[in-house]
């Protein structure tokens, strides 16, 4: 039997009440087979990044446990967007329903095939970098380093926390 390992799940959604989606998909990530949904940062509202001009999105990074392998866990992620209704017809970059990314995933270092790991656009990506800072600040992300010293280096413009203000 796989043994557990921590993983990294970036969600964001900026279609049909977002904040709504982000938690549905949440919720949702709790009832994944293997898996142990432990850690939800809390909610944040991002300028769109990209070429599209689309509504703001809502962002949040959740923390899990799984004993799924990458390939297993990828396909869950994309079963639970698809079970929220997400549709793939938009272009590339477009606004969404609910996007499910998974970041990291123990030790793992990949390049080849569908899936990279970790996610490619950690590093520049504030609406990534910040929440996961708010659940994992001494996470060292394999080959890229430790994501509050990522955080350090992305200034937080065009984002909001919308949870937890203080
Ligand atoms: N996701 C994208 C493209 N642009 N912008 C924000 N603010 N948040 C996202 O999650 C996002 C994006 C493609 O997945
Ligand atoms: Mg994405
Ligand atoms: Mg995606």
């Amino acid at each position: 039997m796989q043994r557990w390992r921590p993983a990294y799940v970036g969600l964001g959604s900026n279609l049909e009440d977002p904040e709504r989606q982000v938690l549905g998909a949440w919720a949702r990530l709790g009832a994944l087979p293997e898996t142990c949904a432990v850690v939800r940062s809390p909610l944040y509202r991002s300028r769109p990044l990209g070429p599209v001009a689309q509504p703001d999105f809502v962002n949040a990074v959740a923390g899990l446990l799984t004993r799924l392998e990458p390939e297993a866990l990828l396909q869950a992620l994309l079963a639970t967007e698809a079970a929220l209704g997400r549709r793939r017809d938009g272009p590339r970059w477009g606004p969404r329903r609910i996007d499910l990314d998974l970041l990291v995933l123990g030790r793992e270092q990949r390049s080849a095939g569908t899936l990279t790991l970790p996610h490619a656009g950690i590093v520049e990506r504030n609406f990534v970098l910040y929440p996961l800072a708010d659940i994992a600040p001494d996470l060292d992300v394999p080959g890229l380093g430790r994501v509050s010293e990522l955080k350090a280096r992305l200034a937080p413009e065009g984002l909001w926390r919308i949870e937890c203000e203080q």
